[in-house]
């Protein structure tokens, strides 16, 4: 969407502060011993207290509140009986409505005193994330966030996934524009505009570039490779870029 008007600027800020307390609440609670699916009652359990709507459930009538995706899994992985351990790299996304208007936020965290190479990745997913939003000004390429992004996993001995992309949210989960690549696409000549509202998610791999769904209807996984994501919701505007799920 494109704000404009107060009240979308409000409405967008609400669900996004949702969503943020919801992702923050559920890192806290990711120890070994608890289930992804004990981790998605209580987003569940956080909606429903705030008034607010789980975007998954509701725009997708996906099988969970929140998407939970456990070390082969990268995306959209099905909340359940899986127990979290020590060492593991999990990536929780929450998105969420209330009054129409939408946020979508994850982070990849390594749980207690995990691998290096694996915390250098969930570092490199928050790093590219924050070399794209310097690009996100409006007028310029909606791509050169994808460059920089690639550039960062490169510089950093990792690849990123090119079948995975952040997206335009705002009256629904995702719209236009539709696909914000983790590379530079020459062939993409979009551009951002002011008041834009975009959910920015680089997706960051140790090698492969491409996830396949599992033959769950929708976990996405690699064959052999680890993934970090890195998302926020934000309005883009003159003056940087408003951050609705800080
Ligand atoms: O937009 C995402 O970040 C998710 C969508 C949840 S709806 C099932 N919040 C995303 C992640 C990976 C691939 C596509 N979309
Ligand atoms: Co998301
Ligand atoms: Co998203």
């Amino acid at each position: 969407m494109i704000v404009k008007t107060e009240e979308d600027i409000n409405g967008l800020k609400e669900i996004g502060r949702i969503c943020a307390a919801i992702r923050d609440e559920l890192v806290s609670k990711t120890v070994p011993g608890i289930t992804t699916k004990e981790l998605d009652e209580i987003a569940g359990v956080m909606f429903e207290k705030e008034g607010a709507v789980s975007a998954p459930k509701g725009e997708y009538d996906f099988p969970g509140y929140t998407c939970i995706s456990v070390n082969e899994e990268v995306a959209h992985g099905i909340p359940g009986d899986r127990v979290i351990q020590e060492g593991d790299l999990v990536n929780i996304d929450v998105s969420g409505s209330k009054n129409g208007y939408f946020a979508d936020t994850g982070i990849s965290i390594v749980v207690g005193d995990g691998n290096e190479v694996l915390k250098n990745l969930c570092n490199t997913a928050k790093l590219a994330f924050e070399a794209g939003i310097k690009k996100a000004k409006p007028g310029s390429r909606i791509t050169g966030l994808g460059k920089v992004v690639y550039q960062t996993a490169r510089q950093r001995g990792f690849n990123v996934i090119m079948n995975l992309t952040g997206h335009g949210i705002g009256r629904t989960i995702h719209e236009e524009p539709e696909y914000i690549y983790n590379y530079y696409e020459p062939s993409d000549s979009g551009l951002l505009k002011d008041g834009m509202v975009i959910a920015f998610e680089p997706f960051i791999s140790t090698d492969e570039e491409e996830v396949f769904e599992k033959g769950d209807g929708w976990t996405y996984i690699t064959e052999q490779s680890f993934v970090a994501q890195y998302e926020h919701t934000m309005i883009l505007t003159k003056n940087g870029p408003i951050i609705t799920t800080l």
